[in-house]
């Protein structure tokens, strides 16, 4: 099981980095410094985007049961569901409490006023997005501006709309080319028992003709009626291999950076013994910051994969 790796840590490799690039420079062949300089810009948008939690956004039409499905995620009331729709008008994040410090700022930036602290939750933080009872296109461009710092769009459909054509038209089609930070959730699964494959298998072929190759489809009862349970296993499963290969991208990431300062570092050694005066001074100062900048990768790829990085 993967190590959570702590927002500090990439702050402090980013700052190893930043000294590197500042000594480095005019030390080491401009095309080097360039590639030092692009593995700082990857780190950076990692940096942002919260590496020990996923941040996952619900959305869908209203009525399909995206309160209902927080608060059977969460294990607990955080939004609220209703008959009348929209329930939701207000943007809502769950985040868990042991990270609400580090995540309030980045919620904010969302323009998430409303945040609610998660007791059961530990690596994940949801955002309930609002429909606005509006049209699809608008929700779309509600959608459009999150993705960019979010991991993954929870898309929660409901027997009776799954197939609506303005679902697919207005939302689905335009949006094909994030298709993997999507999860489509095929909710209520509890009132279509009988034939909820060919429901699963309509769905699918409808999101191929959208032109999703391999949309990742799940169901889930979201609320418990009179004879059914929750059943939101699939959906959490989903979810945490998805955290999974955030953290494998973070420490792969970091393996990157530690196998390109020792690069420099070895090249800066061999050309050493030729160097006089305040070039060799120069060198002398890159090559110890190379040598922190291995050491701190090694130390945020090894918190991420327990030790067992190459
Ligand atoms: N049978 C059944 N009913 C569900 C399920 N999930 C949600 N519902 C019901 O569907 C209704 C709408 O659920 P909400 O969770 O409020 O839906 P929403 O998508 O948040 O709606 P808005 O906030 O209006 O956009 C409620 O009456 C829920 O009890 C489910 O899995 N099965
Ligand atoms: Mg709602």
């Amino acid at each position: 099981m993967a190590r959570t790796c702590q927002i500090a840590d990439l702050h402090t490799l980013g700052d190893t980095l930043d000294v590197c690039l500042a000594r480095s420079e005019g030390v080491i062949q401009p095309d080097a410094w360039n590639e030092i300089a692009a593995l700082r810009g990857r780190l950076r948008r990692r940096t942002g985007f919260l590496d020990e939690v996923l941040v996952v956004a619900l959305a869908g039409g209203t009525g399909s049961g995206k309160s209902s499905l927080l608060n059977a995620l969460c294990g607990t009331q955080v939004a609220t569901v209703g008959i009348e729709r929209p329930t939701t008008s207000t943007s809502l994040a769950a985040v868990p409490k042991n990270l609400e410090g580090d995540v309030r700022g980045f919620v904010q930036a969302l323009g998430i006023e409303t945040i609610v602290t998660v007791e059961s939750l530990e690596r994940i933080v949801f955002v309930d997005l609002p429909d606005f009872d509006s049209t699809f296109t608008d929700h779309r461009l509600i959608v459009e501006s999150v993705l960019s710092v979010v991991d993954a769009v929870v898309w929660v459909l409901d027997p009776e709309k799954y197939a609506d054509r303005l679902v697919h038209e207005s939302f689905l089609t335009p949006l094909k080319r994030y298709g993997d930070q999507m999860i489509f959730v095929l909710n209520q699964v509890d009132r279509i028992a009988d034939y909820e494959v060919d429901v699963v298998e309509s769905l699918r072929a409808q999101l191929h003709a959208n032109g999703y190759q391999d949309p990742q489809i799940v169901t889930t009862v979201a609320a418990a009626n009179e004879g059914t349970d929750l059943s939101t296993e699939a959906l959490e499963s989903a979810l945490a291999s998805r955290l999974d290969l955030k953290h494998s991208a973070v420490a792969k990431l970091a393996v990157d950076v530690k196998i390109e300062a020792n690069r420099r570092w070895h090249e800066l050694d061999v050309e050493f013994v030729n160097l006089e005066g305040q070039e060799r001074i120069d060198s002398a100062v890159a090559m110890a910051s190379f040598v922190s900048l291995g050491v701190a990768a090694y130390e945020v790829a090894a918190s991420i994969s327990g030790g067992n990085q190459p």
